[in-house]
């Protein structure tokens, strides 16, 4: 275990959790400590926990989770989700982020579609910043913020919700078939699918967007089971 002036000089967030479950007593030497040494990461951590013991958003910004859609054809919606960070420092530099919005804030986006876009014996993949989930000249018919079920209970904070979806995308291996249409008989997922089954696998189930075949017909948590890239 870390002592308070090593995590301090180190400016290491990433310890500031464990060392405050392992000594609850020293959260407030930790604290004057980083007051002291201007460690900004640390002190930045401590804010977020103080504020998920009071039930509120866990992190500073706040970390928004937008369940979109746009529609597709025929008046179906293809559902994403547009994850905005805006300029968190734990997103500082992140080449997943370097798109913004009109008013600045950066944003990345997380969805499936079919590889190649050839919908006819395709295979579902899915990317961060897929180009039609990513641009904002298509008009959503969709748009509402959701939020962790273990954010909302102080349980977890708004970053970790984010870098799980992000963790789990990246151990989908993208070579599922892909329908169109998928029915319960046949074998393939299609983009609502692979973002309803990636959602509960993090443990989230919102509210369906209207009009998204396929949602109800989750890709199985066992299309996610890639090595993590960190672990390879
Ligand atoms: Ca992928």
């Amino acid at each position: 275990m870390k002592t308070a002036e090593e995590i301090v000089a180190a400016d290491e967030a990433g310890a500031v959790r464990d060392f405050i479950e392992a000594d609850p007593e020293a959260e407030g030497a930790l604290r004057e400590a980083a007051s002291r040494h201007g460690a900004d990461a640390v002190l930045h951590e401590l804010d977020a926990i103080a504020l998920g013991r009071e039930g509120r958003s866990t992190d500073t910004p706040h970390l928004e989770v937008r369940l979109q859609a746009h529609p597709v054809f025929a008046g179906r919606n293809h559902a994403y989700l547009m994850v905005i960070v805006d300029d968190h420092p734990a997103f500082e530099g992140d080449p997943r982020f370097t798109r913004t919005l009109p008013d600045g804030r950066r944003y990345a986006t997380l969805g499936a579609g079919p590889k190649d876009m050839n919908p006819i014996f395709g295979t579902l993949v899915s990317s961060v910043n897929r180009a039609w989930d990513a641009s904002l000249l298509i008009p959503d018919t969709y748009d509402a913020e959701i939020q962790h079920p273990l954010v909302v209970s102080g349980e977890m904070t708004e970053r970790e919700a984010v870098e799980r979806l992000f963790e789990v995308d990246a151990r989908y291996a993208d070579l599922t078939d892909y329908d169109m249409i998928p029915f319960r008989w046949s074998g393939g997922y299609n983009s609502n699918g692979y973002l309803s089954g990636l959602l509960e696998v993090v443990g989230w189930s919102p509210e369906a967007p209207p009009h998204v075949p396929g949602w109800d017909k989750p890709l199985p948590g066992a299309a996610f089971t890639l090595e993590p890239p960190d672990a390879a």
